[in-house]
């Protein structure tokens, strides 16, 4: 057991019972001409979180744990994407629209696949999810069970969208919950910090949160 400094109090670390799971970092949300760009958002914000994010999912594959990505995306013809999905808002692209790394947000196009910086190698999972919470039509629970998991770590985007809501799925399935603090962001800043409160509120009512030196240090 390790001891990482947390809020709102310590998190009692168990390594072999640990595994990362990162969140949609995807060329759609996090590069130019992405989704994320077609709605509006500054991608440079979520950018900054890359070297952070490097450098945890580092920590946990010299520790030989396990590392888990996930990927926000939709069968070709659409038939996991609800209507009321694709149609919300006012995007310059909507979710299957031919854009410029492909069709958005669709399964095998290159802008769903997971940012060069931070791709997966090889033996590790990754998950394509329809949903913004990674266990919602996932086998998620049945891979993290398989594996002896009871504790999360999270990192990824965004904070109070698809890392929030899987955090939420994992704390009323059981998990131990620790969000990478360094290793996350939001399109907008205050939505981060509020997550971060709602999350940690009430002794931990859905989890921790921690810097990623910290859970680096506390896996090795
Ligand atoms: C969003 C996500 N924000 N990965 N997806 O639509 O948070």
């Amino acid at each position: 057991m390790a001891i990482v400094e947390a809020r709102p109090f310590p998190f009692v670390l168990d390594p072999p019972a640990t595994a990362l799971i990162v969140i949609d970092m995807q060329r759609d949300f996090v590069e130019p001409g992405g989704f994320g760009a077609t709605l509006g958002n500054d991608v440079s914000l979520l950018r900054a979180i890359i070297p952070a994010t490097a450098a945890l999912i580092k920590g946990f594959r010299d520790a030989g744990l396990p590392v888990i990505h996930t990927r926000e995306c939709h069968r070709p013809d659409l038939s996991d994407c609800p209507p009321a999905k694709r149609e919300r808002g006012n995007p310059s692209l909507r979710i299957g629209d031919e854009g410029a790394m492909g069709r958005i947000l669709i399964s095998g196009e290159p802008g769903a696949d997971i940012i060069p910086e931070l791709y997966p190698i090889k033996g590790e999972t990754v998950l394509d999810k329809p949903g913004k919470g990674a266990f919602y039509a996932t086998p998620l629970d049945e891979i993290l069970r398989e594996k002896g998991v009871r504790q999360l770590v999270f990192a990824g985007v965004t904070t109070e969208v698809c890392v929030q809501t899987t955090m939420r799925e994992a704390n009323d399935r059981g998990y131990e919950c620790l969000l990478a603090i360094d290793a996350t962001e939001s399109y907008f800043p205050e939505f981060k910090k509020a997550a971060i409160d709602m999350i940690t509120a009430q002794g931990a009512i859905v989890g921790w949160a921690a810097a990623v030196d910290d859970i680096v240090r506390a896996v090795n």
